[in-house]
């Protein structure tokens, strides 16, 4: 995957990669806008309201699993024992573990493309008196490459991957970057996977197509961050937000469905292209584990074993990967 360029880094290169990929994603058949651009700053705002949302239960579970088993999940790691968090967001919940654990950490490293959110989780792993802490503004896999390269010489390394991101990678590419962690990790350390479980399809339903359609909202922003970077036209209007659990490729699948026939033009995209009533463009893939099958992907990613933690009614797994 190669990374594409941070807003704030380079805010035309960006535009310009941004622009590319949605001028050849657009065009597939079903047409696509992958779901990376879903986190601007509204729609990262809105994904922060998505995870207070009653019917969708990620988040909490996770940190309540977190703070209830923090001293199993470390214990058995060598010591002294550094964190590493790919994609920590505002650092909510290696805050919790690290508050938890009841264990002094040599160094947690925090790996993130928003630079406002590294403050934060800084501020917030301050704190609770945590004084080794290093931010990486870096896309997951660039992170790890600086966080193992600057990790203590002794003791043991847990990389974190939380909030089932792993999710919203399509298996194979899942699988791969399983590996890559491992690759990067030594006998001793391990990875701390969160990941949603199968569930009732009502379920799922409701958690990806909320009641107070704040879902819908961060789904449509696509479209709205198109206009706005890049020229669109697209009338937010004329779109629904739709999601299917399509159970043979055990995921939930969010679309943005044409609610007429319509023109759209999208001006740096050199892009224009007509929808027809029903068309449905696909914006998101959540895929659902089963928790026999997480254990399996990770012993296939070369790790050696696992111990998971289960929150059996919201139906959601932390699985620690060790490496012997
Ligand atoms: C970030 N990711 C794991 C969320 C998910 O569940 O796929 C994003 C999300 N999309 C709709 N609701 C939440």
């Amino acid at each position: 995957m190669r990374p594409t360029p941070h807003p704030r880094d380079d805010p035309e290169a960006f535009r310009r990669a941004f622009a590319a990929e949605i001028a050849e994603t657009l065009r597939r058949t079903p047409r696509q806008i992958p779901s990376k651009y879903l986190y601007d700053e509204l729609g990262s705002a809105l994904f922060e309201a998505i995870c207070r949302l009653p019917w969708y239960r990620i988040a909490r579970a996770e940190s309540s699993l977190l703070v209830r088993h923090a001293r199993d999940i470390v214990r058995s790691l060598s010591r002294p024992v550094a964190l590493a968090e790919l994609g920590c967001g505002s650092g909510e919940k290696i805050a919790l573990l690290v508050g938890a654990a009841g264990e002094q950490f040599t160094a947690v490293h925090l790996v993130d493309i928003s630079e406002a959110a590294l403050d934060m989780a800084r501020y917030r792993l301050q704190a609770i008196g945590m004084r080794a802490i290093v931010t990486h503004h870096l896309a997951y896999e660039q992170g790890l490459t600086r966080a193992v390269q600057q990790r203590p010489r002794h003791g043991s390394l847990m990389v974190l991957f939380l909030g089932s991101n792993i999710g919203n990678f399509a298996p194979p590419v899942a699988r791969e970057f399983l590996a890559r962690i491992r690759r990067s990790l030594r006998p001793g350390d391990a990875l701390l996977l969160g990941a949603d479980l199968i569930k009732p399809e009502e379920e799922l339903m409701l958690a990806y197509d909320d009641p107070l359609q704040v879902t819908a909202a961060f789904n449509r922003n696509l479209l709205r961050r198109i206009n706005d970077e890049l020229g669109g036209d697209f009338n937010l209007e004329a779109f629904r937000h739709q999601v299917r659990w399509n159970a043979a490729e055990q995921r939930v699948e969010a679309y943005l469905v044409s609610l007429r026939r319509q023109h759209v033009v999208i001006a740096d995209a050199r892009l224009e292209f007509d929808l027809d009533e029903g068309e449905a463009i696909w914006t998101e893939s959540s895929h659902k584990y089963d928790a026999e099958q997480l254990l399996r992907e990770g012993l296939a990613a070369g790790f050696s074993g696992g111990e998971q933690w289960i929150d059996q009614d919201a139906k959601f797994a932390l699985t620690r990967f060790s490496i012997a």
